[in-house]
């Protein structure tokens, strides 16, 4: 039996869990989140953002020939999102020229360091990170103002369809995929749900979150 997107899923719950479950996210449903802690999200978002294009671009360069039209409709999607980036952070007089967080260097590198791994691994990360904002954005239920526009971004209908056909090219890649290719794809899907998580927590304790951090009741690992 090949691993797929659904299998990976069911054998990692507790590490898909704390990619998507936040207390930043909570926060942004609850409005309880403080805008600082959502303004350094943002900006720092923007910079994941346009080195997440270049690795599109290079999953891209990779797949097969009757993989191309979802991965540059991504693409197109993605030049949008930029854009949108950029109007977020003018309207909260953000400066986007910020430098980037540990964090969120660590995600650029990791993403980077995909362009050698085969196409198998590569198509899994890229639906895992789109899933991982997919699930996240929509688990807490509707978000209250200002927080709409932002899940809606991620969370619409047209996104959730886009992520089923990354997690469908994925499993067709994965069909034929070595146990080696296999087994890398596994931990490629393990290092994007880790990041994810650090990701949120970056809001929280920025440059420490490697640590934990008390949060209420419940210990959140960075
Ligand atoms: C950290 N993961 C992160 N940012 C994003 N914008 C996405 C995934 C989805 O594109």
């Amino acid at each position: 039996m090949p691993i797929t997107c659904q299998s990976l899923l069911q054998t990692h719950p507790a590490a898909w869990k704390r990619a998507t479950t936040h207390p930043f996210l909570i926060g942004c449903h609850s409005g309880t989140l403080q805008p600082a802690q959502f303004n350094t999200w943002l900006v720092q978002d923007f910079l994941f953002v346009k080195a997440f294009t270049r690795m599109v671009g290079r999953v891209l360069a990779a797949a097969p020939d009757d993989h191309i039209d979802v991965l540059l409709a991504g693409l197109g999607a993605l030049k949008d999102e930029l854009l949108w980036f950029e109007a977020k952070a003018s309207e909260r007089s953000l400066n986007l020229a910020t430098s980037i967080q540990p964090t969120c260097q660590r995600y650029c590198e990791f993403m980077a360091s995909l362009a050698i791994a085969p196409y198998p691994v590569q198509a899994t990360a890229l639906w895992a990170i789109e899933y991982a904002y997919n699930q996240g954005w929509q688990l807490p239920g509707p978000m209250p103002k200002p927080y709409t526009e932002f899940a809606d971004r991620w969370g619409n209908p047209g996104f959730t369809d886009y992520v089923r056909l990354l997690a469908a090219q994925a499993d067709a890649a994965l069909t034929t995929a070595s146990p080696p290719v296999e087994a890398q794809a596994e931990v490629a899907f393990l290092r994007v749900a880790d990041l994810e998580a650090a990701f949120w927590q970056m809001a929280f304790a920025p440059g420490d979150e490697g640590t934990m951090t008390k949060w209420g009741d419940e210990e959140i690992a960075g």
